[in-house]
């Protein structure tokens, strides 16, 4: 994928020497933006081998609501790291995604929802709660017979709460990401605060894009472009030379999503196929804590 390679060449030849928090330093430049045509292929990367299930299985978890990884460490290890014993964590996007806590007190000049709003549940616990994807998915679905609809232009999704960001081992990196109509097209939005690009923005890019493909099915649009806006978009001195080997790599043909006949909420790990994936081989870059 060029806009892949174009990034990394940038990046290498344009970034500055920064410190940070893991002892590694990176070459970063700020806010780094490409977009990617998603009628064109699935923008998994084939200039190195990408590991699509952990992917897959990141994407379930997220879209579960869960706020720990009890279910989704007996899958995949990419998160344990961040987890306690019990597998609970601050940084569960979905958590954020799908059970946003909202507020009840009314203050002058503001308005709360109550259960009274469509998207909103109580919580066992008592907590007001907001499901941002069925927000997203209603209102796309509503455009569709109504394109007046007053949420055309605030189909917006947050993953960022202030107070759990600032304890939290590692806050969410992409942080929003807002969907839009044009035509007949689903394209989608991410904006990320920090993006490791050797290893954590081909997952990035590979996960909102199949959301995009599978919200678009849903509510029965085209998938169009994914974008990205990357805030600190940094290499890691030691994944320099094993970017280098990948910029030498000629891209292959882009793989294709099957998404089975289902509603979105019922889709599972098995419902999502990748195929005619080939790729170069992997390319092993250590991950920065
Ligand atoms: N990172 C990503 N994508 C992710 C994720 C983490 O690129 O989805 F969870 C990288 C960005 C950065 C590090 O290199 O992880 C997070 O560190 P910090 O919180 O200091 O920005």
């Amino acid at each position: 994928m060029k806009q892949y390679l174009d990034m990394v060449k940038y990046v290498l030849d344009n970034g500055t020497r920064k410190k940070n928090r893991t002892g590694v330093d990176t070459i970063s430049t700020f806010a780094y933006f490409y977009k990617v045509d998603l009628s064109c292929g699935y923008p998994l990367l084939t200039t190195k081998k990408m590991y699509f299930n952990s992917m897959l299985y990141e994407l379930f978890w997220y879209l579960s609501g869960d706020e720990h990884i009890k279910n989704l460490r007996k899958k995949t290890k990419i998160w344990d790291a961040w987890a306690d014993k019990e597998g609970r964590l601050e940084t569960a996007y979905g958590r954020f995604w799908r059970r946003y806590p909202v507020p009840e007190i009314s203050l002058d000049g503001e308005v709360f929802v109550d259960e009274s709003n469509p998207w909103t549940t109580r919580e066992e616990n008592g907590q007001l709660v907001f499901d941002q994807i069925q927000y997203i998915i209603d209102t796309l679905k509503e455009i569709k017979v109504n394109p007046q609809t007053k949420n055309g232009r605030r189909m917006v999704v947050v993953a960022w709460n202030p107070g759990n960001a600032t304890i939290s081992k590692l806050p969410p990196c992409h942080y929003t990401f807002v969907f839009n109509v044009s035509g007949n097209k689903l394209n989608c939005h991410l904006t990320q605060r920090s993006g490791d690009i050797a290893l954590g923005i081909p997952f990035n890019l590979a996960c909102y894009s199949l959301l995009t493909m599978m919200i678009a099915k849903e509510c029965g649009y085209e998938p169009g472009e994914f974008a990205h806006t990357i805030i600190d978009a940094h290499i890691y001195e030691n994944h320099i030379d094993g970017l280098h080997e990948q910029l030498k790599r000629e891209p292959m043909k882009l793989a294709k999503i099957k998404i089975a006949d289902k509603p979105f909420n019922e889709l599972t790990f098995e419902d999502i196929t990748l195929e005619d994936y080939k790729s170069h081989p992997a390319i092993k870059f250590e991950v920065a804590v």
